[in-house]
């Protein structure tokens, strides 16, 4: 396929252009339902009260274990929900988690409960903040591309995203996550 061709198909409103035209994609989705490649324009996701706005990551260096992934999510209900964590064909574990301060080292740590959003309220995922954590990385992310992946609520349930790929600048200029903080209740990172 040509590349006029192929980004004529990515700019295409039509999903089934884009599942028939962008065999790109097929392959970037693995095996998950080719519906996953949506158009670049679509930014928010959306799965019962929850809306997911313009989830994000940023590239990695060759052979890195792990990804953050970083969005907006709003509740919408007037009850609260939760997010459990996510699956992605990119990698073995999509877990929640939280930056803290522990003598002046920032750490991170994994959820375990998830993390609440609460009734008519937001909450952003953001660098040295809450974050996904994509573990068992099995791809080098690439600035500008995209990959999916499924968030898991306790209420809303699945919905499924499309995380765009920024530069590995984009959240901490100054360092690799994986040196630079010590990281608790991770036993995947070094797989
Ligand atoms: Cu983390």
């Amino acid at each position: 396929m040509s590349s006029s061709r192929r980004a004529k198909a990515l700019n295409s409103k039509s999903l089934v252009k884009i599942a028939t035209r962008a065999p790109a994609l097929a392959l970037l989705a693995g095996t998950w339902p080719l519906q996953l490649a949506l158009p670049a324009a679509a930014e928010e996701f959306q799965g019962g009260n929850i809306h997911i706005i313009s989830p994000w990551s940023r590239a990695t260096p060759p052979g890195a274990p792990v990804a953050g992934g970083y969005m907006l999510i709003k509740n919408t209900g007037g009850s609260a929900d939760t997010l459990l964590g996510a699956t992605s064909p990119i990698a073995k574990e999509g877990q929640v988690h939280e930056m803290h301060m522990d003598a002046q080292v920032m750490r991170m740590r994994e959820l375990t409960h998830g993390l609440t959003i609460p009734a008519h309220g937001e909450v952003t995922l953001k660098p040295g903040n809450y974050h996904l954590m994509f573990t068992g990385l099995n791809t080098q992310l690439k600035l500008g591309t995209k990959f999916d992946a499924v968030l898991n609520f306790a209420h809303a349930g699945k919905i499924k995203v499309i995380f765009q790929v920024g530069s590995m600048a984009a959240m901490k200029p100054d360092s690799d996550m994986s040196e630079s903080m010590k990281m608790d209740g991770m036993k995947d990172m070094k797989k």
